[in-house]
C-alpha cells in the first residue's frame, strides 16, 4: 500500500476514516455510479450458468442453484474506478474465488492468469494471484440485497484492490490462461494490471 503522510493535527471523524484509504488521484463519492460499455443484459437466473475453463475444455459449470449452494462470503471493502471515484465501505456477498476453485475440484490454480468473459462480450484479464486468498469473489449481493442488473446482477466478479474495470459485470465464464492477455479495456489503452495504489491507469503507467 502507498505511504500516506500522517498528519498529527486535529482530524474530523470523516477525515480520520478516509485517512490512507484514497489511492493517489482518487476522490470520494457516496453514490454508486454505473459504468457499462454496452446495454444492461436481461438475465434470468433459470438460464444462467457460470463456466470455468482450462485449455479450451470445461472444468466445471454451475447452474444458479448450484452456485447459490456454495459457501457464502461477505466482503466489506473500498472500490476504486479509473475515472477517479472511490466508494468506501461497500458490502458484498457471494462466493470467494477460493471456494469456487475448491468446488471445481482444483486444489491449486492450474495457470497464472484468467480471462473473465461476460454477457455482452466484455472481457478483462486478472492474475490469479489477485484472486486467491480471499482477495476476490463472484458477488451476487450488494448491501444484503440481490445485485441490481445495472451493477452486474445476477453475478459479477469483484476484485476490489484493483481498479473497478477488473470487476467484470454479468460474469459467465472464467478461462484460465498461461499468460496475461488484454481484455476489452486493456486492449483500448488501460493498464494490464490496474493497481490503484500504484496508479496503473493506462498502458505505460
Ligand atoms: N461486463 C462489463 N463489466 C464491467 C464494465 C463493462 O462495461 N461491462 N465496466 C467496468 C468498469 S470500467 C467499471 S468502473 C465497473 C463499474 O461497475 P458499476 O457500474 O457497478 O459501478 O464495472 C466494470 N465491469
Ligand atoms: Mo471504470
Amino acid at each position: 500500500m502507498a505511504e500516506v503522510p500522517v498528519s498529527r493535527g486535529f482530524k474530523s471523524k470523516r477525515q480520520t476514516s478516509e485517512q490512507g484509504r484514497l489511492p493517489p488521484g482518487q476522490y470520494r463519492t457516496t453514490d454508486f455510479p454505473i459504468l457499462s460499455a454496452g446495454p444492461t443484459p436481461d438475465i434470468r437466473v433459470a438460464d444462467w450458468k457460470l463456466a470455468l475453463q482450462l485449455g479450451g475444455s470445461l472444468v466445471r459449470a454451475w447452474t444458479w442453484d448450484e452456485f447459490e449452494a456454495l459457501p457464502q462470503t461477505t466482503l466489506n471493502t473500498d472500490i476504486h474506478c479509473v475515472t477517479k471515484w472511490t466508494k468506501l465501505d461497500t458490502t458484498w456477498q457471494g462466493v470467494s474465488f477460493d471456494d469456487l476453485l475448491k468446488s471445481a475440484g482444483l486444489e491449486k490454480p492450474p495457470q497464472a492468469f484468467v480471462m473473465a468473459h461476460c454477457d455482452g462480450g466484455y472481457t478483462t484479464s486478472v492474475p490469479v494471484e489477485d484472486l486467491i486468498a480471499g482477495k476476490a469473489m463472484i458477488a451476487t449481493r450488494f448491501d444484503g440485497v440481490p445485485l441490481a442488473p445495472a451493477h452486474g446482477g445476477p453475478a459479477r466478479l469483484l476484485v476490489p484492490h484493483l481498479y473497478f474495470w477488473k470487476s467484470a459485470k454479468w460474469l459467465r465464464r472464467i478461462r484460465f490462461m498461461p499468460e496475461a492477455e488484454p481484455g476489452f479495456r486493456e486492449a483500448r489503452g488501460y493498464h494490464i494490471h490496474g493497481d490503484p495504489w500504484r496508479e496503473q491507469r493506462y498502458d505505460g503507467d
